[in-house]
């Protein structure tokens, strides 16, 4: 495994002082340290003091006082650095030297826009080290090469010998979101495996890569019609296989942003209505024995806002939003719009539900809210119904109405009846 928490640094080995200043800026803005040599003597020392493990990957220009020719790559990657080779030198004949290295990629200083890439690119190496990649190749010497190459980029690697140990692999370990499979194995081969595993993971959760030999389009258009989102074919080049790779990674992270985006309330990130009911749906399709809803609702919020501005209105409901959360965390919390928020509480009794939200009402009562200098406090009412005759609607209509009654008995207080 290779998700050492310790990997923060980024050694960047840089003799030009105005190239040194945009790349250490890059490797800060990436929530990264950047550690700057300006000579190939410089790293070593700075190394000497250091552990491999400590650096996230380094950035090395191709040509330093003490470094003309490319040493400082070998010498960084030697020392099992992901690295990633800055030049100005755009040859064909440097290019093809510095690819037949084991970096993680070839950045030209062209124009601005590489550094723009190279920005990505740090990002992508940091989020890597939380992504499992799963080979499935029957040949041991295919499998360590691959996920050699994985492991430069930083993925975390896991590997099977067949259709059917790539299935059990993928079982084991949630955070696999690309496979990338061999056809010809023993006992599965990679397209039945395919089939098999779309059985259970969505294209969206689990990208699969098939390999294919040269030649060979049926088999590319075989994998696909399987469920594989990609193929590449034998031979493939470092870079085609580094640009796949990351291409269906990104299309997994973008599906799971909007994903979020879509279940979720964009001030205070708790569950919205819809994904709250998704949730609640599949909680009663197991039948549990013992359910309640509580609407729970800020008093006289209007004043807050008319009081305090708007803005301290949004960050008391982001408060609330997390007190809720905190109280509620082994149940479901959602805001339902507004200043109104609704819990679904399963697998207790109505006199544990009455302790668990009183104390949350307790404590909103009682938190000084501070925004812009000033500190106010307000309170919440909660009508809350465990009456359930497996219609949701109808024990929300009943939790309804007993928040109506605790608003016209003075607020700040629980009806559960
Ligand atoms: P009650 O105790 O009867 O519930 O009184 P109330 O003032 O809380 O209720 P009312 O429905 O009169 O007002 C709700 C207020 O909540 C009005 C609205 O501007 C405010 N509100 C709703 N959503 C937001 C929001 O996202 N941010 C902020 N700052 N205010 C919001
Ligand atoms: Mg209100």
């Amino acid at each position: 495994m290779n998700d050492s928490p310790m990997q923060q640094k980024v050694l960047v080995i840089e003799d030009s002082p105005t190239s040194m200043k945009v790349l250490c800026h890059l490797v800060t803005k990436a929530g990264l340290e950047p550690i700057a040599a300006s000579t190939l003597s410089q790293a070593k020392q700075i190394f000497a003091s250091s552990y491999p493990e400590e650096y996230l990957c380094a950035l090395v220009d191709y040509n330093l006082p003490d470094a003309e020719d490319g040493q400082a790559i070998d010498y960084a990657i030697q020392a099992f650095i992901p690295t990633v080779v800055i030049t100005g030198r755009l040859d064909e004949r440097t290019r093809d030297r510095v690819l037949s290295k084991d970096v993680v990629d070839y950045i030209p200083k062209e124009n601005a826009q590489v550094y723009d890439y190279l920005s990505r690119l740090l990002q992508r190496l940091e989020k890597n080290k939380q992504i499992g990649v799963l080979v499935v190749d029957d040949s041991r010497l295919t499998r360590s090469m691959v996920t050699a190459l994985l492991r430069r980029h930083n993925f975390v690697t896991y590997e099977a010998e067949d259709g059917l140990e790539g299935l059990t692999v993928l079982r084991q370990h949630s955070n696999i979101k690309l496979v990338i499979t061999d056809e010809n194995m023993p006992n599965m081969s990679g397209v039945e495996m395919v089939a098999e595993l779309r059985n259970t993971f969505s294209k969206e959760d689990v990208a699969v890569i098939g390999v294919s030999g040269k030649g060979s389009s049926a088999l590319s258009a075989r994998f696909i019609k399987s469920g594989a989102n990609d193929y590449i074919s034998k031979p493939y080049c470092h870079e085609e296989f580094f640009c796949r790779v990351t291409q269906n990674i990104e299309h997994i992270e973008n599906v799971a942003a909007i994903r979020k985006a879509a279940n979720t309330d964009y001030l205070t990130n708790l569950p919205n209505r819809r994904h709250f009911f998704t949730r609640v749906n599949a909680n009663l399709k197991m039948a549990p024995q013992w359910v309640c809803f509580a609407i729970i609702d800020i008093d006289n919020f209007k004043v807050v806002n008319d009081t305090y501005g708007h803005e301290a209105g949004d960050h008391a409901l982001k408060i609330t939003a997390k007190i809720l959360s905190r109280h509620f965390k082994y149940h479901y919390v959602s805001r339902f719009g507004g200043e109104e928020f609704c819990v679904y509480l399963s697998a207790m009794d109505d006199d544990s539900a009455t302790e668990l939200l009183e104390k949350a009402r307790e404590e909103v009562a009682q938190t000084e809210m501070r925004y812009d200098g000033k500190s106010f406090k307000f309170t919440i009412s909660i009508g809350a119904s465990a009456e359930f005759d497996g219609n949701a609607e109808a024990t929300l209509r009943i939790a309804d109405k007993n928040l109506y009654k605790a608003k016209q008995s003075g607020r700040n207080q629980l009806v559960f009846e």
